[in-house]
């Protein structure tokens, strides 16, 4: 593999050097379907208008983005106009197609027009054209005459970002914002809360941050246990997330917020101890794993903090899917418990052949939280731990352990996102080379192995396939400290990942991927994005 990878890079590295002016649709994603229009080609330069039609604010905001990617990668000064003749880029929605995010662009020999089913479409078609365009500054760009059609394979395109094991600052969450537009991704998933930290403010509950989201730092290493002296920690105020959510909204991104129960709870535990079975003192956790102290389901209050909560992040994030987690709860404490214990009893929740006790209190616990997130209209979604003990009546899985949860749950006729740690854990090693992947969790992902996922598994029916709303990939940051690194762990395989999430499986290619990826890469240079140059490396 990594030769293939050398070899790739050489071809283009040769390609780049008598780059011309002219835009290339060789883009990742590849369009659908690209063809040659007998006309002469599209010249861009500074008397070039962005034409919105009409004055909505997200077509002006997608009209911005694209004049924003126009002047950073070759310096090119575009106005944008609600009318306007001659040379123009046109942005208009009315594309009618089954997919909300279709698009379709036509470039003549005076106007580029790209055509959305929606704004969100238009948008896919900006990032088709910003990744054409070379990184080069230059006055003017040729545009060759073409067709271009395209649209999403999946409606999920997800990518999750763990903030809770190692924090990343505003900025830079909007960076990373940033670099899911351009590989054309559509739902953030932010992984809020863990047992090593609470990063987000809940007014009802302020222990929540004032405790919870600091901890005394070990030295990072494999279980090292030993405590650096410093505090870690931080966490997003509701004001700052309000702002994230709207920049994530400008890019027709969707936030997914996660706030992980009834395991991975110590940091709310050491604040609120009332919560555990055991009543505490709890500390935020210092190591990495799974702690077996958890919320005890057999409380009342348990189910009443869970509310509160959960309420204010429903106000905050307007998606329509919640994610509550769900995921390596152990249930040592809940047998020992005398409120857990009461409450099977109460309920009559009794062990049958398939499914313990405490894993059907943990099912009672998950269903009365999927009506809380219900009855204000929006769905809940778990890791695939939530099907033990039976799924709630609406869930969605969250398939990360393989892929059979996912399976499993799409012939109950649940709703399916595959994120399998086989694929697409992009906290995983990504080369052999270990003096130059820095200290990883473990597993081996390279880019080849992501981009041969296929998230619809062949077992299914035709019916049953139709629950598979998508893939995801998520970054873990136990041994990730800093953005810079966690840039590494992502770039460039969230390339991979978004062929994988936007391409018919009959049209990938990756021998066609790595050629179309080093152009890619140019636009992560300019972007400053550090990216893991070395799987590239000949000497790798
Ligand atoms: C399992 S994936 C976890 C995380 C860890 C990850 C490390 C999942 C739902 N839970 O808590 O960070 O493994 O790869």
């Amino acid at each position: 593999i990594l030769k293939t990878l050398a070899l790739g890079f050489l071809s283009i590295f040769s390609g780049v050097s008598n780059a011309q002016n002219t835009a290339d649709y060789q883009v990742v994603p590849i369009p659908m379907e690209i063809t040659q229009n007998q006309e002469s080609p599209f010249e861009l330069s500074r008397e070039t208008k962005i034409v919105t039609g009409d004055d909505s604010q997200i077509m002006r905001r997608n009209a911005g983005f694209l004049q924003q990617y126009i002047k950073q990668q070759t310096g090119i000064e575009t106005i944008i106009a609600t009318k306007g003749e001659g040379s123009r880029i046109v942005l208009q929605t009315g594309l009618k197609s089954d997919s909300p995010e279709a698009y379709e662009i036509n470039v003549s020999s005076d106007v580029i027009t790209v055509t959305g089913a929606s704004e969100a479409g238009v948008f896919y078609g900006i990032q088709t054209l910003r990744k054409s365009i070379p990184v080069k500054k230059t006055a003017t760009i040729t545009f060759p005459s073409v067709k271009i059609k395209d649209a999403p394979r999946f409606s999920y395109r997800g990518m999750m970002l763990d903030v809770a094991r190692h924090m990343f600052s505003v900025e830079e969450i909007k960076t990373f914002i940033d670099m899911l537009s351009l590989h054309n991704i559509n739902k953030f998933h932010w992984h809020l809360t863990e047992d090593q930290g609470w990063r987000i403010e809940i007014k009802k509950y302020p222990r929540l941050t004032e405790i919870g989201s600091m901890r005394k730092e070990t030295v990072i290493g494999r279980n090292s246990g030993r405590y650096d002296g410093e505090t870690y920690g931080g966490y997003y105020t509701q004001e700052e997330i309000k702002e994230i959510v709207k920049y994530a909204s400008d890019q027709h991104i969707t936030i997914i917020p996660e706030i992980d129960m009834p395991g991975h709870m110590l940091a709310a535990l050491s604040a609120y101890p009332e919560l555990g079975c055991t009543g505490g003192p709890y500390e935020v956790w210092t190591q990495w794993g799974v702690s077996e102290d958890v919320l005890c389901v057999g409380k009342d209050q348990t189910l009443k903090f869970v509310e509160d909560v959960l309420n204010e992040v429903m106000d905050l994030f307007p998606s329509e899917m919640i994610h509550i987690g769900g995921d390596e709860c152990p249930k040592s404490r809940w047998k020992e418990c005398p409120s857990c214990q009461a409450k099977i009893k109460e309920l009559g929740l009794e062990a049958d052949d398939h499914h313990s006790a405490e894993e059907r209190l943990q099912s009672h616990f998950i269903s009365q939280v999927e009506k809380i997130i219900n009855d204000r209209g929006r769905k809940l979604i778990g890791w695939d731990e939530i099907l033990e003990g039976g799924l709630a009546p609406n869930a969605t899985v969250m398939s990360w352990r393989g892929m059979s949860g996912g399976i499993e749950a799409a012939k109950q006729g649940h709703d399916v996102v595959m994120t399998p740690n086989s694929h697409v854990y992009f906290d995983h090693y990504q080369s052999t080379d270990v003096s130059r992947d820095p200290l990883a969790i473990g597993g081996y992902s390279p880019v080849e192995r992501v981009y041969s996922l296929e998230p619809v598994p062949s077992v299914l029916s035709k019916k049953q396939r139709k629950h598979i709303l998508g893939a995801q990939a998520n970054l873990w940051t136990e041994y990730i400290p800093v953005f810079e690194h966690a840039q590494f762990m992502v770039l460039p395989r969230m390339a991979a990942l978004s062929e994988v999430q936007w391409m018919e499986p009959e049209n990938k290619n990756y021998e066609d991927f790595l050629q179309r990826l080093l152009k890619l890469i140019e636009i992560y240079k300019i972007n400053d994005y550090n990216y893991a140059r070395h799987i590239f490396d000949l000497n790798a």
